[in-house]
């Protein structure tokens, strides 16, 4: 099978919110796969970003997918707006929720993709029996909470670790990759088995440079 390239989530919680309209055109210029959208309730994580309105107004704007990462207590009490959204990847923390298995059924039942995000903590082998029923699953590389953090070394290895357990099981949900995706680690996130790159604060929405030359590099990067 011929390798794909590696697609693009960029993150939009470290968009300039201010000029909202021109960060989303020059992404469907370079036709990134996802719009990443980090939902947090001040509880699961420290940090409150973006919600459903959000998510809204922007899918009145482009066709871009949702890629929706909840990061919130009792997600099965709030996924159905989300999963309303044309296209949506609804991306959920197994240990915010007591039957994590019904909710990835409840998802596909309101015609949205599932994913199950994998914590710094958690051992890879406790996702073992959610994977095969999944369509993502998000390697967290930093801790949830806030953009701008510093990549925990041990998740690489977990990226590796999950791609041989898709491939052993002869799986298909693809492998994303959230948290501190900088210039010198996508190499070894992609080397380790990442389908997409979550982008934020560490390449694509760098502060001092155009993010229209960050996004030439990162689709250079990511033909692998
Ligand atoms: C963190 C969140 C992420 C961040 C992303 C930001 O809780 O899930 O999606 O938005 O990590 O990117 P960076 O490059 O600032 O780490
Ligand atoms: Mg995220």
């Amino acid at each position: 099978m011929p390798v794909q390239p590696v697609q693009l989530a960029p993150s939009m919680m470290c968009a300039d919110f201010l000029h909202l309209e021109r960060e989303v055109r020059l992404l469907e210029k370079y036709e990134v796969e996802w719009l990443h959208i980090d939902v947090m309730d001040g509880n699961y994580v420290p940090n409150f970003t973006l919600g459903i309105d959000y998510c809204r107004a922007l899918a009145g704007a482009t066709s871009i997918p949702f890629d929706v990462h909840l990061m919130i207590e009792h997600p099965e009490r709030h996924i159905e707006p989300f999963c309303a959204l044309p296209g949506a990847r609804v991306t959920f923390h197994p240990e915010t929720v007591y039957q994590p298995v019904r909710l990835i059924e409840r998802i596909r039942e309101l015609g949205a993709s599932p994913g199950i995000a994998i914590d710094p903590a958690q051992p890879v082998e406790c996702s073992r029996h959610l994977i095969p029923l999944v369509d993502q699953v998000l390697v967290m590389t930093v801790n949830p909470g806030y953009a701008g953090q510093r990549l925990i070394p041990h998740c690489l290895k977990k990226i590796a670790e999950v791609r041989e357990f898709i491939v052993r099981e002869k799986l298909a949900a693809a492998i994303e990759v959230d948290g501190n995706v900088s210039w010198s680690n996508i190499p070894k996130m992609i080397e380790a088995g990442a389908d997409i790159l979550v982008v934020g604060t560490s390449s694509l929405f760098e502060k001092h440079r155009p993010h229209e030359e960050s996004l030439c590099e990162l689709r250079q990067l990511a033909r692998r």
